[in-house]
């Protein structure tokens, strides 16, 4: 597939999240004409990139592995001590007010955290309670008002669905947090893949520049985007709820085919490990063409075989910008969450996330854009109720 056209095209700000008000609109636009650029203002990157399609593809520096956060790896998960939870609490406390970690620091959290995700499942386990969320896209303060609407980690329970990085400002800050949070309260916190969590988006849609920026050279970059290669790409709330970043693939039929997958590499460009991260839900039946130039789209009769086959009620995923920060699809097979508010500072949605109880009642809380900093602090509270 020609992921290259995808960064071209408006629907890929589409694709890319889908900057169209809802699920399925503009998803019938096969137009992949590099000259419709109408979309793109110039807050958001467009600049095409060659996408490898194997490892060989990559120079040196952006080689899978050349940053060494995984050379000494464990054979064991990581216990925490005393030592590393009074840093872990450090650092959080420093990124919570919105400033960088040293070089240094980061390369000792990638470290840790690799001796926690690899450990973890293709099909990672969760428990309820836990609070379900999508993308966040570097909007750090957005991020910060998540934790204010859905309770503190770890008094809450999280798992977030990918995208943690480009498009807004402070992707270093967001994805240090939560990286943080994850190996302080792993058993609180789940972070997937998405679709971002790779070294050749990154490129393009803004945190291999925000890392040299902010660090003056892409040891940063090289560092987290090794460690991507380690999160797990999907989970399995209490064996019912199948969450994912994308969605579904002709290649899947169970969740056990998503066991026997090798997750640990950089996002491929094509096949099921792809699909999970790229796909979207579509009105049409079947299977069809993305266009966002990779995954698939599916239908309901597809979303309703999967659960049926797997035992689920429910498909919860994020990757695309829906306007109530939640929308359902499929006749309530599957559910989209976005966790971005007014996404590229400019989209005018809203974001929510999704809480599932220990009775698996659900509630989407939404919420509106954080206050910039000097502004008074106004949190806005709307829950939902779907019992
Ligand atoms: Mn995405």
């Amino acid at each position: 597939m020609d992921m290259d056209a995808d960064m071209d095209v408006p629907m890929q700000d589409a694709n890319d999240d889908q900057l169209t008000p809802t699920l399925d609109s503009g998803m019938n636009n096969q137009n992949t004409s590099n000259d419709n650029n109408n979309n793109n203002d110039d807050d958001i990157q467009n600049n095409p990139i060659t996408l490898a399609t194997n490892s060989n593809d990559y120079s040196d520096d952006f080689k899978p592995g050349s940053s060494g956060i995984a050379d000494n790896k464990s054979t064991t998960p990581m216990v925490l001590n005393n030592s590393n939870i009074n840093q872990l609490d450090t650092w959080i406390e420093k990124l919570t007010k919105c400033e960088i970690l040293s070089e240094d620091d980061v390369e000792r959290l990638c470290k840790m955290a690799v001796d926690v995700v690899q450990f973890e499942e293709n099909v990672q386990p969760v428990n309820v309670p836990v609070t379900i969320c999508g993308d966040v896209h570097g909007q750090f303060h957005d991020l910060i008002e998540l934790f204010k609407i859905g309770g503190p980690c770890p008094d809450t329970n999280y798992l977030f669905m990918g995208d943690y990085v480009d498009r807004g400002y402070y992707s270093v800050e967001t994805v240090s947090l939560l990286v943080c949070m994850k190996v302080r309260y792993p058993n609180r916190i789940t972070i997937l893949r998405g679709n971002h969590e790779s070294r050749q988006i990154t490129q393009v849609y803004g945190f291999y520049d925000e890392c040299l920026r902010k660090y003056g050279s892409a040891n940063v970059w090289k560092m987290f985007t090794d460690l991507f290669d380690y999160f797990p790409i999907t989970a399995l709330v209490d064996n019912k709820i199948f969450c994912l970043h994308g969605g579904l693939s002709p290649m899947i039929e169970t969740v056990d085919q998503v066991r026997d997958l090798n997750r640990i590499q950089e996002v491929p460009h094509e096949g099921p490990m792809c699909d999970l991260l790229w796909s979207d839900p579509d009105d049409r039946g079947g299977w069809g063409i993305s266009p966002r130039g990779a995954g698939f789209t599916f239908g309901q009769d597809i979303s309703e075989q999967f659960n049926h086959t797997n035992d689920l009620s429910l498909i919860a995923r994020a990757h695309q910008l829906v306007m109530e920060g939640y929308a359902w699809s499929h006749d309530q097979n599957v559910v989209t969450i976005f966790s971005a508010p007014n996404y590229c500072y400019r989209c005018g949605n809203q974001a929510a996330i999704m809480e599932v109880d220990e009775n698996h009642n659900r509630q989407f809380l939404q919420y509106d854009p954080s206050v910039r900093p000097g502004e008074p602090i106004v949190t806005r509270k709307a829950p939902d109720y779907f019992l």
